[in-house]
């Protein structure tokens, strides 16, 4: 599997050789350099600038949020998503927007987005205001669109995973059980590293093997969980490998590396959607700031950030579509001002929004609200 994975990695390093190196970086660094060399995915220019633009929303959004949180615009916990990008938008963007379903975390803006929920509605969750995407109820850990099949953000680590499950049954259920021929609905259920410590996380790959569900187990393996080191709480440290446990497909994958993540994505969904059932892929990333913006990210070495800095996936996909000639550095920085308006008036729309009504404290707790 590993091999496959490998043939579909798409982009050298920014600048390799440039930053510390992967055995000053750690073991995780060693592990992404394990992936060189690659043949390259291929893409097509709409394909790169949809993506390009997919990727840059998430982080100028993830961005301007750090800022109105640091102005008191926001409260309690944020988590931002900087340097995950290429996971979000290889995985979500390799599937049907409004058709399959998506299950998140707390750390689930950009996942939302992804899913084409307008920048609007969740920076005014965010900010607890009546227009938000979960009606202000919910804030930065509880995204949920039921228009965008966004199942939800989870505060509890683990949680979503079940849910995400129970999604994926109903597919097939529909099919088999309710003879709807076109029910072929596939779920992406996104976590991270930590979390794949968590007895749900067992219970959810072993049922879902036995009955061939159509769903993605997608880990965002950042190393990190708060400020314990990957390694050091799990006794195997390569996730991808717990799912022949289970007799189901396992990949790992370069997660800063948008073309890489896309083409195993596109694999995965290819054999749910044929009855083939799930995959395990483990996305190989990393995040650029700390757990949440209340952490100062004091633990974390420096060798080890400089060498994922250099690796920015933002960066790899831009130096990948410039050098195969399918846009220009004027077309990518176009599209960046495009996305800046667009994040100044989400900001601007969610600081103007009223706030939730007293009177409604009581609505949108049962589904026919
Ligand atoms: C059930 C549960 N136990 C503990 C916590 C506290 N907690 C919050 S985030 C976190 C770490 C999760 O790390 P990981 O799954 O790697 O995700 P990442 O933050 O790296 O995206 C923990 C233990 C929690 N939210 N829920
Ligand atoms: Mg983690």
């Amino acid at each position: 599997m590993t091999q496959e994975l490998t043939a579909a990695r798409a982009a050298q390093p920014a600048s390799p050789g440039a930053a510390a190196s992967s055995e000053e970086a750690g073991s995780h660094a060693v592990r992404l350099e394990g992936l060189y060399p690659a043949e390259r995915a291929s893409i097509s220019r709409d394909e790169g600038l949809m993506l390009y633009r997919d990727m840059t929303l998430g982080r100028r959004f993830e961005d301007k949020c750090a800022e109105m949180y640091y102005r008191g615009k926001m409260f309690g916990f944020v988590h931002l998503y900087n340097g995950q990008e290429a996971v979000s938008t290889g995985v979500i963007r390799a599937m049907r927007l409004q058709h399959d379903w998506f299950c998140s975390t707390y750390r689930d803006h950009v996942h939302a987005l992804s899913c084409g929920v307008p920048a609007r509605e969740v920076m005014s969750e965010l900010f607890g205001k009546a227009t938000g995407c979960s009606k202000g109820r919910g804030g930065s850990m509880h995204l949920f669109s039921r228009e965008h099949h966004l199942l939800g953000g989870y505060a509890f680590i683990g949680e979503g995973i079940p849910v995400a499950l129970g999604a994926a049954f109903t597919s097939r259920y529909k099919r088999d059980a309710l003879g709807q021929a076109d029910s072929d609905a596939v779920t992406a259920a996104f976590f991270g590293d930590g979390t794949c410590n968590i007895g749900q996380f067992y219970e959810c790959l072993n049922m879902a093997s036995l009955w061939k569900l159509p769903i993605l187990f997608v880990v965002e393996n950042n190393r990190w969980a708060i400020g314990m080191d990957h390694n050091r709480a799990t006794s195997e440290p390569e996730i991808w490998r717990k799912a022949a446990g289970f007799g189901m497909v396992g990949e790992e994958v370069d997660g800063m590396d948008v073309l890489a993540v896309r083409a195993a994505a596109q694999r995965a969904v290819e054999r749910a959607r044929a009855g083939e059932g799930p995959t395990l892929l483990e996305c190989l990333t990393y995040r650029f700031r700390g757990h949440s913006l209340a952490d100062p990210d004091e633990l974390r070495e420096a060798a080890e950030k400089e060498f994922w800095a250099k690796r920015d996936p933002i960066k790899q996909l831009a130096l990948r579509l410039t050098d195969m000639g399918l846009a220009t550095p004027e077309e990518l920085k176009a599209i960046e001002k495009e996305i800046d308006a667009e994040v100044a008036d989400c900001v601007e729309f969610a600081l103007a929004a009223p706030e939730p009504d007293g009177s409604e404290l009581t609505r949108y707790i049962w589904a026919d609200d």
